[in-house]
């Protein structure tokens, strides 16, 4: 089920059996691969370029510009590889658009590889989601029958192989280098860029790596024009995107909506928070990974630059609500549980710093804290944001900074007082 304002990917979502070619062709599915097949690479590079389409999973880099950092062809194979490890606490979006319309991937896929010159594709999927494997599986197998995918592509002279590889289920693999080792079968650890994939990425060959809902949106842009496409949103985070609204709302779900769009307007959709006693006390905008927002954050444009002005990232656009039964110090607790369980270790200060401030949080919210925890919080925060290999270390500060700037009071009525004798949760678990 979703819930929409801009009807494209989820367009039919709703039908039966949305997810199989026949639904996909009465949508007009494929039309976009014919034009394609139809454009010069150059012009289909530019058209994504003109959209200003940036990167949906998490970082936002311009898609087009992108595939424009690849080295002119030199008789070598060069790869795609399409980003399906969805982990990020929150992240709720890639999964259900694969099992609901995979087809807007898999043309997505064939137009993209058109474009760079790439003649095999892979789709590397979190693992533990056997269910979408499956339905990934039958709609490449569609594809192929329908001359979609193999050799001479709708006779265009264009042969493409797709691969579709289930990880293991490390949150890791989602950095895209730790990713591209996994799938050349070695354990997934980030590696140092540059050379970023572009350049040496899949068996250090020119490689572009893009997240599932980047390129399930070309075959749209392609279809509709660049024009269309900077129509929607804002100026320099156009187009459309899914918000995933999860917790304490009526209609969690994913709504489609153009970026810009502020959560007053996405909770009005949802149908407002769970219950009427309780308001809203503080969401992500983007994961786990990105800084807490409160209620006064409640009018900020979901759009690259307004979150990032008003002190966050826009990130995989996945909203978490909590309501104010919620106790903020245990669900970052939670939420470094998480990173210290998925550090792959590599490096010191993610891998120990985790740990450490596991052990602190926990020791907080059992009612053994004391007032300098907080400053050794914001201190370990301190060592690993910007001394980490990778961005996992530098999310995992995120919300534990945040937290502290905006709940200070809150982390202050754990530790034992005349109030709260024991110290601990001062909140009732079963609200
Ligand atoms: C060539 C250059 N390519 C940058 C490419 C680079 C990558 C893309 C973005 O992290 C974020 C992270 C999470 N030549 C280039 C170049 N590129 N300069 O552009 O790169 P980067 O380093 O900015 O970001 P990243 O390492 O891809 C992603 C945040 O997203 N996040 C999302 C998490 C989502 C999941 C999930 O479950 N799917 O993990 C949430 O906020 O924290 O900051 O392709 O190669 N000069
Ligand atoms: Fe591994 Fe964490 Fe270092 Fe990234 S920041 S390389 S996940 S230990």
């Amino acid at each position: 089920m979703a819930t929409t304002l801009t009807p494209i990917l989820t367009e039919f979502w709703d039908d039966e059996r949305s997810w199989s070619m026949e639904t996909y062709e009465r949508y007009d599915g494929y039309q976009a691969l014919r034009t394609a097949l139809g454009m010069s690479q150059g012009d289909l590079i530019q058209t994504v370029k003109d959209s200003g389409l940036r990167g949906r999973g998490g970082a936002g880099f311009p898609t087009g510009m992108k595939w424009g950092f690849l080295p002119p062809p030199d008789g070598g194979p060069r790869y795609l590889v399409v980003n399906a490890d969805e982990s990020e606490p929150g992240t709720c979006k890639d999964i259900p658009l694969m099992m609901a319309a995979p087809h807007f991937l898999i043309e997505g896929v064939v137009i993209t590889s058109f474009a760079i010159g790439c003649n095999h594709a892979f789709i590397y999927l979190r693992g533990e989601v056997v269910h979408v494997y499956r339905r990934l599986m039958r709609a490449v197998e569609e594809a192929y029958a329908k001359g979609f995918l193999g050799k001479n592509i709708l006779g265009s002279g264009f042969d493409l192989d797709v691969t579709v590889h289930a990880g293991a289920g490390a949150y890791i693999c989602g950095e895209e280098t730790a990713l591209l080792d996994s799938l050349e079968g070695r354990r997934g650890q980030p590696r140092l860029k540059p050379p970023f994939p572009a350049v040496a990425g899949l068996y250090a060959r020119p490689t572009v790596v893009n997240n599932v809902e980047s390129i399930a949106s070309v075959p749209a842009i392609i279809r509709h024009g660049a024009d269309w496409f900077t129509g929607m949103g804002t100026e320099k985070s156009t187009g459309f995107g899914l918000f995933s609204l999860s917790g304490h709302v009526k209609r969690p779900g994913q709504y489609e909506a153009p970026l810009g769009i502020t959560l007053r307007e996405l909770l009005d959709m949802a149908g407002g928070m769970r219950s009427e006693q309780h308001g809203l006390k503080f969401w992500t905008p983007g994961g786990s990974s990105t800084p807490i927002f409160t209620a006064e954050h409640l009018d900020v444009p979901l759009d690259f630059e307004s979150v990032a002005a008003a002190g966050s990232m826009l990130g995989t656009r996945a909203l978490q609500i909590f309501d104010e039964t919620t106790c903020v110090v245990r669900a970052v607790d939670r939420w470094i549980d998480f990173y210290a369980h998925e550090s792959c270790g590599k490096c010191t200060p993610c891998r120990e710093g985790n740990y450490w401030m596991k052990q602190v949080l926990h020791r907080l919210e059992h009612g053994q804290g004391i007032e300098a925890d907080l400053d050794k919080l914001l201190d370990i925060c301190d060592n690993i944001l910007g001394r980490s290999f990778c961005a996992l270390g530098d999310g995992a500060t995120s919300p534990v900074t945040s937290s502290i700037q905006y709940f200070r009071d809150e982390y202050l009525r754990h530790l034992p007082s005349a109030e709260n004798p024991e110290g601990g949760c001062p909140f009732d678990p079963a609200a």
